[in-house]
């Protein structure tokens, strides 16, 4: 039973991605199980098999706790953390080959709270492969993707899991940018060139100085980009995964 966190900013991809990779995996014969941690989603595109909402509800944190939205959402998780023995049992019974895991719209919630990995470590007892997605709009600028590039190697940090970094929405991009990206990702001196480019003075250094860092540590050596509109990249990201499951590597 392996487990896929898909983990990015708000808007990054990260339900419709669990929704068409689940189909992908059904058609490839896998039995797949689609996990929702969301409690504040009104809407997903799929049907979750197992979902936080049926664990909490969060008018009720509202209104128990006098909270708004942002602490009831909070809140939510930890609760829902309390309870990750019954998600995990759920699941157990679906007897999945994988586990696709969708988190939290604002990524904060899950990914920087410790309830986002003790959530991961309890549900997937250790045998969990992150994924973080960049939306396609952070790769159109260097400045904008080395952001990106910092967020993933926080979530890096702090997980310590296997982690596969992908650029979703790939067919917003066109083949210019795309190629650019990857050139980036190749030649981390091409990315430093452009950042000296368009920035100036101390924001200058200190993004090529993260830049370079974030290159030592290996954190560009998987990247390349998906799309759950055409469905490209989808192969790659299981042949990944399958890499990451089956040898315990990136
Ligand atoms: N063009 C395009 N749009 C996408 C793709 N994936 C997601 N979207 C759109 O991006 C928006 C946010 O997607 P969603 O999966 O809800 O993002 P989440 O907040 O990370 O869960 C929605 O309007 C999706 O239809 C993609 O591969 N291509
Ligand atoms: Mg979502």
């Amino acid at each position: 039973m392996h487990f896929v966190f898909f983990v990015g900013t708000a808007g990054s991809g990260k339900s419709t991605l669990t929704s068409i990779f689940s189909e992908k995996l059904r058609e490839w014969e896998f039995d797949v199980a689609t996990v929702n941690l969301d409690p504040g989603d009104s809407w997903l595109p799929y049907a979750p098999d197992v979902d936080i909402r049926e664990f909490v509800d969060i008018y009720k944190v509202m209104e128990a706790y006098q909270l708004g939205p942002n602490g009831a959402l909070v809140a939510c998780v930890d609760i829902a953390t309390s309870k990750a023995d019954q998600l995990r049992e759920e699941i157990e019974m679906l007897k999945p080959d994988y586990v696709l895991v969708d988190t939290p719209g604002q990524m904060e919630l899950f990914a920087y709270r410790n309830s986002g990995l003790f959530m991961a470590s309890a549900l997937s007892q250790g045998d969990y492969c992150i994924v973080f997605l960049v939306d396609a709009m952070f790769a159109e600028r260097p400045a904008d993707f080395l952001s990106a590039l910092l967020l993933s190697s926080s979530i890096q940090s702090r997980f310590q899991a296997p982690q596969i970094n992908v650029v979703s929405k790939k067919d917003l991009l066109s083949k210019e940018t795309l190629g650019k990206v990857y050139k980036w990702v190749e030649e981390p001196e091409r990315l430093i060139d452009e950042l000296a480019l368009e920035e100036k003075g101390m924001r200058r250094e200190l993004a090529c100085k993260l830049f370079e860092s974030l290159s030592e540590l290996g954190l560009l050596s998987s990247f390349f980009a998906v799309s759950s509109t055409t469905g490209e990249g989808l192969d790659e990201l299981h042949a990944e995964l399958q890499r990451v499951f089956e040898r315990g590597e990136v």
